[in-house]
């Protein structure tokens, strides 16, 4: 049993708000993650707690009711705004389910929880201090909108009556409509009035971002609300009545439709879109592609779907643009699976250009359901033949089992020993940073938590859904340390090393999500690809300077970070982190990174600085043309 304040710790279905049992809605299709890990819990425990049951003020039926949704962890960087719920979770809760986090900016504070949720499917509480707070934590949760994560993000204003304001500082920092801020591009948004209207909102938000399509939603608490006595005890609810499955289905007709244009296709190719973590879907997935014989491609935008080393993957996976192989099945295909492709139309393109597609399209996707009028993330129109408005775990069953089910599931991939890292002597180039690091992991189950631009999808195998988690989604720089810290958060104790390999611009921009890694004891390994400058947009000067007849000798300038050259594992090592001398040289590359992956299994941080030689390969720069540029 575990204590806090000198009574029984409660396990949510145990807590006298909401008696029944706390049911996440819909059901994770994988393992559950409802309260923090054991070695976490043991930290940050607040003294001298007087043991009670009963909700006192507004913001500790908040935290109750946080409680009863089974949120671990509240990601946050503080502020007066919420106060009144900052004292409910250490004082009233006992700093327990949820756990706070503390960040150094609330940008890594939503990522983190956004990173969570990639792993876990399930959406964790980052919490922001009123407009400020709020304005910092944008860029984050754009990026888990794109990339249809759930985060429940939590927010403060007010108070809302003006005559309870302090002067100055409380006016500055309430707005009429915060949410405004956030609502293009979070799937819901809340500012209740009372306990009993923040309870309600909190159980819709946790509904509504966990369901597909899942999503940010925000919840802004009135300081005053928060800080009330309550008047009187609120009634006992059950929050899983309020909270019905409601994810997309799909009719048996439908499926039969597509079954039948499946079965009849001579060359289908699947397109493995936004699908989920699970194993059994990803054996499904493997099931029904061999079954149709059909041809896989994969994107380094989402997570890895499908085992890219299957003989029915075409290429690898594309990570700025679809590579040649793919784009041939694609041009010779009579079908095409869409498994929720971001960019279907976009997709298409490579091989049909403006025609558009000769093959019949079948689109597994529900996204439409919250495409809105202000952010266009929603990309091209597709042209398409049969609509599965469904997630894709779900019409990938149902159609297994239309064409005869599914033979019994293989057991998992094991990874192939990549083949020992021959250094070469020439210059450091990504793809030696990519080929060593495989070398000197070995057989270990590893999550790519992040990958940079100039990543080559060819050098590094997929064989788990749990492989690679996907970009940052939004196409934020800056995204990938506070994600990652928050994958490594979830699979804490999984057996898996998470490593996170970072551009340097995008290290730079996010790294001080490091210290919440090292101060919470959660292990993950940076490999900062770092090619001293931002890289990429270097590329795209010297296009513009080529078509204007321009020096495009001049692209560095206002890119290159460099002059000083920043110490990319000094800034880890600033924050507790173990970081190791930049390295120059191929030669050194295995070594440091067999230093740094002992470094993380014994429960620490690690950051390795490579200095790799700027450029993308032939496919990425290829990407960057934009309409009819040469
Ligand atoms: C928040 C944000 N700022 C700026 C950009 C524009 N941008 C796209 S890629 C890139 C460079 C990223 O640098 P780095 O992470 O070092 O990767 P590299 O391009 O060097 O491979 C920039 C600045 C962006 N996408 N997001
Ligand atoms: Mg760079």
């Amino acid at each position: 049993m575990i204590r806090f304040y000198g009574v029984p710790f409660m396990e949510p279905k145990d807590h006298p708000v909401t008696t029944a049992k706390a049911k996440a809605a819909p059901a994770a299709p994988h393992r559950s993650v409802s309260a923090a890990h054991p070695s976490l819990r043991a930290l940050e425990r607040p003294a001298n707690l007087t043991p009670t049951n009963a909700p006192g003020f507004g913001s500790d039926v908040v935290a109750d009711t946080l409680r009863a949704l089974e949120i671990p962890y509240v990601a946050l960087n503080p502020g007066a705004s919420y106060r009144g719920l900052h004292d409910s979770i250490v004082n009233f809760l006992g700093n327990e389910t949820p756990q706070m986090l503390l960040c150094l900016h609330e940008e890594s504070a939503v990522a983190m929880a956004h990173g969570y949720a990639k792993v876990t499917g399930k959406a964790m509480a980052a919490a922001v201090h009123s407009n400020v707070g709020l304005f910092h934590a944008t860029m984050a949760i754009f990026n888990a909108w794109c990339d249809r994560a759930p985060v429940l993000v939590l927010g403060a204003t007010g108070p809302v009556d003006a005559a309870k304001r302090r002067p100055w500082i409380d006016w500055i920092h309430t707005a009429r409509d915060q949410g405004a801020i956030v609502r293009n591009y979070t799937k819901w948004d809340d500012q209740p009035a009372s306990p009993a209207a923040a309870r309600e909102a909190l159980i819709r938000a946790s509904w509504i971002a966990n369901t597909a399509p899942k999503g940010p939603v925000y919840i802004n608490l009135d300081a005053e609300m928060q800080e009330a006595k309550l008047a009187e005890p609120l009634p006992a609810i059950d929050p899983a009545r309020f909270m019905p499955q409601a994810n997309p289905t799909v009719s048996a007709e439908r499926i039969e439709q597509a079954a039948k244009m499946l079965r009849g296709a001579k060359r289908p190719v699947i397109f493995m879109g936004r699908v989920s973590r699970s194993m059994d879907a990803w054996n499904n997935r493997v099931a029904l592609a061999e079954a149709l014989n059909a041809r896989v491609i994969s994107d380094l935008k989402i997570g890895c779907g499908f085992p890219t080393d299957h003989p029915f993957h075409a290429g690898a996976p594309a990570s700025n643009a679809m590579v040649v192989e793919a784009i041939e099945a694609v041009k010779s295909a009579d079908v095409i699976l869409s498994l929720d492709w971001v960019d279907l139309g976009g997709g298409l393109r490579p091989a049909f250009g403006h025609d558009g597609p000769k093959a019949k399209i079948i689109s597994v996707s529900a996204d439409f359901q919250i495409h809105n009028g202000w952010s266009m993330d929603y990309e091209m129109l597709p042209p398409v033949d049969l609509l599965l408005p469904t997630t894709p775990d779900e019409a990938v069953a149902h159609l297994l089992a239309a064409l005869g089910g599914a033979k019994a599931p293989k057991p998992a991939a094991q990874a192939a020993s990549p083949e020992k890292y021959q250094p070469s002597a020439g210059p450091l180039r990504v793809d030696d940073l990519a080929r060593s690091l495989r070398s000197a992991v070995g057989k270990r189950e590893v999550t790519l938590t992040h990958l940079p631009l100039s990543w080559n999808g060819a050098t590094w195998p997929f064989l788990h859904p749990l492989d690679y988690i996907g970009s940052e989604g939004g196409g934020g720089v800056g995204g990938g340390p506070g994600v990652s810290v928050g994958a490594a958060l979830a699979l804490k104790g999984s057996g898996r090393l998470p490593i996170a390999i970072c551009g340097d611009g995008d290290f730079c921009m996010g790294v001080t999500a490091i210290w919440t890694a090292v101060h919470y004891r959660i292990p993950l390994l940076f490999v900062v690809c770092n090619n001293r400058s931002f890289f990429n947009d270097e590329l795209h000067q010297e296009r513009v300077a080529r078509i204007r007849n321009r020096p495009p000798e001049n692209r560095w300038i206002g890119q290159r970070i460099s002059d000083p050259d920043i110490d990319c594992a000094a800034l880890g090592r600033a924050q507790g982190a173990v970081g190791f001398a930049p390295v120059m040289k191929t030669g050194d590359l295995v070594p440091t990174f067999e230093k740094a992956i002992a470094a993380v299994e014994e429960g620490q941080v690690a950051v390795v600085d490579v200095r790799v030689e700027p450029g993308y390969s032939a496919v990425a720069t290829a990407a960057m043309l934009r309409g009819t540029e040469k």
